[in-house]
């Protein structure tokens, strides 16, 4: 596989690619099989319809590798909080946590309840062709702690941060039990036959650096560091977004460090590059013009060479009204301009 052998910085015949949210709304296709079922969340839980969502990218876009479709807020969900997932708003949370005695109720083992997570990772990986990678994933422990305790997406943290200057006991003891969770996740998404495994911490960069390393990148360094010692031939993936200016603190055991469109290459290169992968970082939104995205690649290339230790993607998701016929040119471009 083309895309595991770049996360273990191996020579590959091209410079891999794949695009996070590469399954989703601004695919006909996607929109087809969402229509089927009743929800968002009956969709993730559907094994037959996430592999068939997970594999269209696959088969549209021809990328290197899939990734599971699923939802990082499944596991809080499991964990005891409702979830609803409201069109045209996005996902919220009906109950959120607002005390010790909230965190201490919340169930241990979630992780058990989502067997169908780990069957649609074995029914992709059976349909996925040889050559093509499968990615699990999960939230990182402070951005599913936002979700749980702001009860949806938030421009403050107002609610995360309160308790995590006022209680950051509470706050650790949340944070502690995510972990527990989420090794385990991730740990059966790889048993189920995932090839990569990949660590989201969307709302990274909400924290000044201290609060990040204490309250976020500690836990994701503990995770890492458990799950590389059990499965050492599956790559770690880490994309915390945002903490571009704290990127000489972030080290741990992963082999792929995932940069946002706000971080320049050139200075990812130069802090982190000897040490891992980088994986990166196109601003999703050069795909609204051919000629932006063409300038955006090329530039991409010209930091970054065609030499091992490099995996192309987004520096984010896939935006819903994103011209397809870009998202084809650009791995085609990419496949192109990389040819060793
Ligand atoms: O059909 C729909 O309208 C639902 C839209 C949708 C989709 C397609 C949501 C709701 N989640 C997803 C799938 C999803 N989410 C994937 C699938 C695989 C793929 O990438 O193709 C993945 C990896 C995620 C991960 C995810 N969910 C993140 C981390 C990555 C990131 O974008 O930063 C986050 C923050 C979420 C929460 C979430 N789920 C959905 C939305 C709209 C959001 C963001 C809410 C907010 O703005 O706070």
């Amino acid at each position: 596989m083309i895309f595991i052998d770049a996360c273990f910085r191996q020579e590959t015949p091209y410079t891999p690619i794949w695009l996070m949210r590469q399954a989703g709304r601004y695919l006909s296709e996607y929109q087809e099989v969402r229509k089927q079922a009743k929800s968002f969340l009956d969709l993730c839980a559907d094994v037959k319809r996430a592999t068939e969502v997970t594999l269209q990218p696959i088969e549209i876009l021809d990328v290197d590798a899939a990734i599971l479709f699923s939802d990082i807020l499944l596991l809080p969900h499991a964990m005891g909080l409702p979830l609803e997932f409201i069109p045209g708003f996005g996902p919220k949370f009906t109950q959120t946590i607002t005390s010790l005695e909230d965190i201490r109720a919340l169930k241990r083992g979630a992780y058990k309840d989502l067997g169908f997570v780990y069957e649609i990772v074995s029914s992709v990986r059976s349909a996925l062709g040889k050559s093509k990678a499968l990615i699990g994933f999960s939230g990182a422990p402070w951005t599913l702690a936002t979700y749980m305790l702001e009860g949806q997406g938030s421009k403050t943290y107002s609610q995360s941060k309160k308790i995590l200057y006022s209680q950051p006991e509470a706050a650790h003891a949340l944070l502690e039990a995510l972990s527990q969770e989420i090794i385990h996740y991730l740990d059966a998404q790889a048993q189920a036959g995932a090839n990569a495994l990949m660590l989201f911490d969307s709302w990274a960069g909400a924290l000044e650096l201290e609060a990040y390393l204490d309250f976020g990148w500690d836990y994701v360094q503990k995770i890492t560091k458990t799950l590389k010692a059990k499965h050492p031939k599956t790559p770690l993936i880490v994309f915390p977004k945002g903490v571009g200016a704290y990127l000489g603190h972030l080290k741990g055991d992963f082999e792929v460090f995932g940069c946002d469109w706000g971080v320049p290459l050139k200075f990812a290169k130069e802090m982190l590059g000897d040490r891992y992968v980088l994986q990166g970082n196109l601003e999703p939104a050069r795909l609204y013009s051919q000629e932006a995205m063409v300038e955006g690649v090329k530039r991409i290339f010209e930091v970054m060479g065609k030499r091992a230790g490099f995996i192309f993607n987004l520096g984010h998701g896939m935006l819903p009204d994103l011209p397809r016929a870009h998202a084809t040119q650009l791995v085609r471009l990419v496949r192109e301009i990389s040819q060793r």
